[in-house]
């Protein structure tokens, strides 16, 4: 940060029973505006003990207000400043020889953050998340953490990059600042032919779905056909139910 200086925000004033230290308030050491953006300081306060009389009525108008560089703020005679570009200046108020400091900071705040929603994953698969800031030229800190709330479902690494692990929903979330956004990971077995009940591996109980499909009649839907045709030939019939049986027999996977 330019133009920082030790910040006092005490003014010392003498009076005939001795030095007084008026505080202003309102004001941080650092005040943080985003262009536009105004700030008042609040009252001129004594925080000597022991000491109540007139001298701690200060008026904000009493002291002399002044900007190390009007480009970045502005401040009127009462002490409200006013941010106009970005950067850092020093606003000071004095009384007599004794002057207070603060550090004013003008920034592009940034409001939100935003992710993709949801995405469908199989597992070992991975898929890179993006933040979108907004406002897109926020001068704030775009440090992203990132963290997954079930890493037995989705993990996901320092860059937003995702990687799928088991079944389930698991909920990733980017931080940024005060900010964050969730997406929702849903993480499905892989595609695997034959498994007609998708538990992840080929069963009899496979085999009897396709002969249930074929017995009945009925239409299959164009996943159930895609998963169960495994002849090929456009149809489930006994055949292929026969396949997926001998592959359960075998042990083998239907690719
Ligand atoms: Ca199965
Ligand atoms: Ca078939």
């Amino acid at each position: 940060m330019t133009g920082e200086k030790e910040v006092n925000n005490k003014i010392q004033v003498a009076t005939d029973k001795g030095y007084i230290n008026p505080k202003i308030e309102g004001l941080k050491d650092i005040n943080t505006l985003a262009i536009g953006e105004t700030l008042s300081p609040t009252s001129v306060k004594n925080v000597n003990a022991g000491y109540n009389y007139n001298y701690t009525n200060i008026a904000l108008s009493d002291l002399t207000w002044k900007s190390s560089n009007e480009n970045i703020f502005t401040v009127d005679k009462n002490g409200t400043i006013k941010a106009k570009n970005i950067g850092n200046a020093v606003l000071t108020a004095s009384i007599g020889e004794y002057i207070a400091t603060f550090n004013v900071s003008v920034i592009i705040p940034l409001k939100s953050i935003d992710i993709e929603k949801n995405v469908t994953l199989e597992t070992g698969n991975t898929y890179q998340l993006t933040v979108k800031y907004n406002p897109t030229n926020t001068t704030e800190n775009t440090n992203v953490t990132w963290s997954s709330n079930d890493s037995s479902v989705a993990i996901v690494n320092s860059k937003g990059l995702v990687t799928a692990i088991g079944k389930g929903t698991a909920t990733i979330t980017a931080k940024v600042g005060e900010h964050t956004a969730n997406c929702e990971v849903t993480v499905k077995l892989p595609y695997l032919k034959g498994d007609m009940d998708k538990n992840g591996e080929i069963t009899a109980y496979d085999a009897y779905l396709v002969n249930l499909i074929y017995e009945d009649g009925r239409i299959p839907t164009d996943e159930e056909l895609e998963i169960g045709d495994i002849d090929g030939n456009g149809e489930l019939t006994a055949f292929d139910a026969f396949k997926i049986n001998v592959a359960y027999e075998n042990g083998e996977m239907l690719e």
